[in-house]
């Protein structure tokens, strides 16, 4: 596996704004370099820019878990019930007009083991002790499925209005399953948003806010990923995702929101918080709270 926000070929975008990744840089015309140039560590760029891509981490995965996702899609649409998660609220109306889908489940853990012991692989776990520390808890994972020309978009948010955690030391990993691009209705994010901290109005499901008016959905970088990549980002990172108005292609994804155990994430939110131990130690779980 690479990791790190490596170059990738893509068509020409639509919008101006560039996209995250850029052609490699021309050759250094310093000849002879007294020192090793500098690559900064997955922590120090998550740090500083509140995210991170972790190129191709499970892309030796791959088949496995694209036909595990293909079976929970379909066991979903045997249920009868309604599994699409359009956000409503006029910011979401205003980008969506009518008639978008976003297939959607919480937890998918709960419908196949592949789900549940992929976040235990020590490369995943790796990168969140790096992020997170050592004590490292899952909050809730959830499946996307943006289908071809009906895929909609997720208006510009930070996550950590929806199930806020002591501190914010919460990421989200969303495990592309499919590639993403722009067409597909990729993650966009503002690098370094989550250093101002919480945003009052932080949600993405209500009327249109000030977030949103500021960090525009088309002004957002893209992430342009690849089966296997996974983008891990700050619960303080704005971001959003676009339309997939692909004539064919399907944007698949899984996320798992994990968070660090020594810190209590407020309980009663809607979110339901698994607090399965991932690695490490809860120094903070009691009796009762292991209970319900
Ligand atoms: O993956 C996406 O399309 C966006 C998901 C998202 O914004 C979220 O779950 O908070």
């Amino acid at each position: 596996m690479s990791t790190g926000s490596s170059s990738r070929t893509t068509k020409p975008s639509k919008t101006t704004v560039k996209p995250l990744l850029r052609k490699p840089a021309a050759a250094p015309r310093v000849r002879r370099p007294t020192a090793a140039p500098r690559v900064s560590s997955p922590a120090t760029a998550f740090a500083k820019d509140g995210f991170f891509i972790a190129r191709g981490l499970f892309a030796d995965r791959i088949g496995d878990l694209e036909r595990s996702f293909d079976r929970i899609v379909a066991q979903l649409a045997t249920s009868g019930e309604n599994t699409n998660a359009r956000w409503g609220g006029t910011a979401s109306d205003q980008v969506n007009g009518s008639g978008r889908i976003v297939t959607h489940t919480h937890n998918v853990q709960m419908y196949d083991a592949l789900w549940a012991t992929l976040w235990y692989e020590p490369r995943f776990l790796d990168l969140c002790e790096a992020f997170l520390g050592p004590d490292l808890a899952l909050h809730h994972t959830k499946l996307f499925q943006k289908p071809a020309e009906r895929g909609a978009a997720f208006p510009m948010h930070q996550d950590w209005g929806y199930f806020p955690v002591e501190g914010d030391r919460c990421l989200a990993a969303i495990v592309h399953v499919s590639r993403a691009d722009e067409q597909m209705g990729c993650l966009r994010i503002v690098p370094g948003s989550h250093r101002a901290g919480r945003i009052v109005n932080a949600k993405g499901d209500g009327d249109l806010t000030e977030l949103q008016r500021r960090h525009p959905l088309e002004s957002a970088v893209p992430v342009l990923c690849q089966p296997g990549d996974v983008v891990f980002f700050h619960c303080l990172t704005v971001h959003g995702s676009g339309l997939n108005t692909h004539p064919t292609e399907v944007r698949k994804t899984v996320l798992a929101q994990v968070y660090d155990a020594k810190t209590v994430a407020t309980p009663g939110q809607h979110h339901y918080n698994s607090r399965f131990m991932l690695r490490g130690v809860n120094p903070r779980m009691t009796r009762s709270n292991s209970d319900h």
